[in-house]
């Protein structure tokens, strides 16, 4: 017996008491080993009553993303099914892209409480403090050429917003091409890699960063950045939000692979923050800029951007930041 089935045998009793007779019959275990496991669960952060006469009883679960958090009530078919848990790792996308070499399925979750050496684009690093963020990477297998990977940003960024605004109902905006943004601050960044020959993507990691429960002020300033607490003032259980985020990332990637993603563009375009609005924006080396107005992203990710001579650009990498506005 592991202390999961001991959870899932106090969880389906919701606020009912189990006798420990009943635990020892259905796990066939002695009533020693229970109590082994119930110290570990209290351990853990579970509180968990415990009464001779009438046996144990759940009462608080922690703020956890623990693989039997965010199982409970997880509503994918296919991600997510699997899920690799650190209380610490470097980066989670790391950890994926390896189990995923060593042939890991599509669908499964790396998470972790804290990142030591998160990443964002271009070497850049991103802050996962410990128990208050969310991180994770899922390991897909679409059946894309190369060049249509991008398209899993957008749809892990219409899942995200979408998860947010349904779970919290803050109005998350998506600022091309990776960001996620409440205020003009952002909460969240999505980091997509993958693994391809010249015509076919063997594997894709689709990491996603979001600050969920970071006090404000507990990033640097000049990261423009916020987190869900932040913005609504209510501490919020990171594994419901990684549920929501998992079944809609599930419902978007599946329209991609049933050949509906002028569906996922379409979700993009009403959840984005940055089209129809005047843009710079800036080469990934800093060294040439473009003015204008972004007009509209393609199948292919990229961002359309009309300058004042009418010529329309595709621009396929870089940062945009908003000209007359903040970020
Ligand atoms: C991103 O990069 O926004 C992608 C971040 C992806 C993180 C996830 S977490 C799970 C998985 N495992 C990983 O190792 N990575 C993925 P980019 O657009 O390059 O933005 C990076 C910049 O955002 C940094 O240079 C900082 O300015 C800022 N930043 C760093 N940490 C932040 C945070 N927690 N919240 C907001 N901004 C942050």
């Amino acid at each position: 017996m592991s202390s999961a089935d001991l959870l899932s045998l106090l969880r389906e009793a919701g606020a009912a008491w189990v006798s420990g007779e009943e635990v020892s019959q259905r796990l066939g275990v002695s009533r020693t080993a229970i109590w082994k496991q119930i110290e570990a669960l209290r351990a853990a952060g579970y509180e968990i009553e415990a009464q001779p006469r009438h046996g144990y009883r759940l009462v608080a679960t922690p703020d956890a993303v623990t693989a039997a958090e965010i199982s409970a009530g997880l509503a994918t078919r296919r991600l997510g099914r699997v899920i690799e848990y650190r209380e610490s790792t470097g980066s989670t996308n790391d950890l994926a892209k390896q189990l995923a070499r060593s042939g890991a399925p599509e669908g499964l979750l790396v998470v972790a409480d804290e990142q030591t050496a998160g990443r964002g684009r271009l070497g850049r690093a991103w802050s996962t403090p410990k128990g208050s963020a969310l991180a994770m990477s899922l390991v897909l297998r679409p059946d894309l050429p190369p060049y249509e990977a991008p398209r899993i940003t957008l749809v892990a960024a219409v899942a995200v917003a979408e998860a947010v605004r349904e779970v919290t109902g803050l109005p998350a905006v998506i600022k091309w091409p990776n960001d996620l943004q409440l205020n003009g601050r952002k909460f969240c960044g999505i980091l997509t890699e993958m693994e391809a020959d010249m015509d076919r993507v063997a594997f894709i990691v689709c990491g996603i960063g979001l600050n969920v429960n970071l006090p404000a002020g507990s990033l640097p300033p000049e990261f423009g950045a916020t987190s869900l607490l932040a913005e609504s003032g209510a501490p919020l259980r990171r594994a419901l939000l990684a549920q929501a985020i998992l079944a809609r990332v599930e419902t978007a990637y599946d329209d991609l692979r049933a050949g509906r993603f002028a569906s996922v563009l379409d979700r993009w375009r009403a959840l984005s923050g940055t089209l129809g609005r005047a843009v710079r924006v800036l080469s990934v080396s800093g060294e040439e800029s473009l003015t204008g107005t972004a007009e509209d992203v393609d199948a292919e990710g990229a961002l359309l951007v009309r300058t004042v001579d009418g010529t329309l650009h595709r621009v396929f990498a870089g940062e945009v930041s908003l000209r007359n506005g903040s970020n």
